[in-house]
């Protein structure tokens, strides 16, 4: 049995920096490149069930749990899981922990395992799921025993798959989007196929600049964590769902596990770019409580919701939204169009008062969620956006 692992919080924050521990971000283990995936009869990822303390950002710790690939060091969310439609794939879980646990890809068929037992390390005990990757959007990977506890103690991660032939203009392929031709909506390809347009029938357009590009993008998963209910179940307490729902009273509200500073510092969290590169963000709820991100400078397209079942659902009708309604589970596709903002003067020698960069926050319009234990603000799940410079064209 592995020893119980320590996962720093806010790696970026120097005074938390302490000489006995040195985890890397919780996000740097995240990306999986589908290019080094492993052929024949080894598993596509090979993931690992672990207890964790972690630590928060006002130096508390929790004990909670967390998925890491194998060998590597753990984070919450767990690693990004990245593969193409039609790809069989092929996931081993190990469970480190010292409880049982399962997995769980929801959306997505025969992809799930329940009640694995504790490891006893000796190399032979994984689980293995095998699935053939459908529809390409944003998955919710999970632990789905012992619901909602335990997804909501850490385990949860995001599953990507991404379109064989991800264009808007199909055989053109010259607007790269991260959805399929043959079955995104006509508006989602209309959107795509508008980015990067100086000018359409003569007039001048809305989104000049460059097409979205395969890989511009973010994951946003969010959470919520309740250091009383972490402390008494990994004392050995085994309270029911409907125990947990009831007296769950969150004191963290966190996004790719970070709170306010830390997350607004987490490259991997903030999207980044000049004027003119639009950007995906995954958004995703793993928690109990309804979320409403709210971005400063642009509004966001939503491209698709997720169904009760947790398969992407691909928008017709694509409204520009400046808050948008994140409940429990629900996964949304949203569009940062990275278009000038509305109130920049016309040419960057004008900007006398502010200079690139820009910086607009994104916050959730769910006021509780923006304080961390119990009152620190502006601390919980916030983070930045930043305008580079002004428009780039390819
Ligand atoms: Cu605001």
């Amino acid at each position: 049995m592995r020893r119980r692992q320590f996962l720093k919080y806010g790696s970026v924050v120097a005074v938390f920096t302490t000489a006995t521990v040195s985890l890397p971000s919780l996000l740097a283990a995240q990306i999986a490149d589908p290019g080094d995936l492993p052929t024949g009869d080894d598993a596509d990822f090979d993931l690992e069930i672990v207890d964790v303390d972690v630590e928060l950002i006002d130096g508390s710790t929790v004990p909670m749990y967390a998925f890491s690939h194998a060998g590597q060091p753990p984070s919450i969310p767990g690693p990004i899981l990245r593969v193409k439609q039609g790809d069989t794939v092929r996931i081993d879980i190990r469970n480190s922990s010292t409880k049982p646990h399962g997995f769980q890809i929801l959306g997505q068929t025969n992809a799930a395992t329940t009640g694995i037992a504790p490891s006893e390390g000796d190399g032979d005990d994984k689980v293995r799921i095998e699935f053939v990757a459908t529809k390409p959007g944003t998955y919710f990977y999970v632990d789905g025993d012992n619901a909602p506890i335990n997804r909501v103690l850490g385990l949860h991660g995001a599953l990507i798959v991404e379109p064989t032939n991800g264009y808007a203009d199909g055989a053109a392929r010259k607007k790269p989007m991260p959805y399929p031709a043959g079955s995104a909506t006509a508006n989602m390809k209309s959107l795509f196929t508008a980015f990067g347009e100086a000018t359409i029938d003569g007039k001048q357009a809305r989104f000049p600049g460059k097409p979205w590009q395969a890989g511009r993008e973010y994951v946003w998963i969010f959470n919520q964590i309740d250091p009383v209910l972490c402390r008494r179940i990994a004392a050995g307490e085994n309270p029911s769902a409907s125990e947990f729902q009831e007296q769950f009273h969150p004191r963290y509200f966190t996004i790719n596990g970070l709170c306010g500073m830390d997350a607004a510092h987490d490259k991997a969290t903030c999207p980044t770019g000049h004027v003119g590169e639009p950007a995906l963000i995954r958004s995703m709820n793993a928690g109990l409580a309804t979320h409403s991100p709210h971005i400063h400078g642009n509004h966001v397209f939503v491209l698709t919701q997720s169904n009760a079942n947790g398969v992407p659902v691909y928008q017709q009708d694509l409204f520009e939204h400046d808050v948008w309604l994140m409940p429990p589970m629900m996964i949304k596709d949203v569009l940062l169009p990275f278009t000038t903002p509305p109130d920049l003067p016309p040419a960057p020698w004008r900007m006398v008062q502010e200079k690139y960069p820009l910086q607009y926050p994104m916050h959730c319009h769910n006021e509780i969620s923006q304080t961390s234990a119990g009152g620190s603000y502006p601390m919980g799940l916030m983070t930045d956006w930043e305008i580079e410079g002004p428009l780039v064209t390819s």
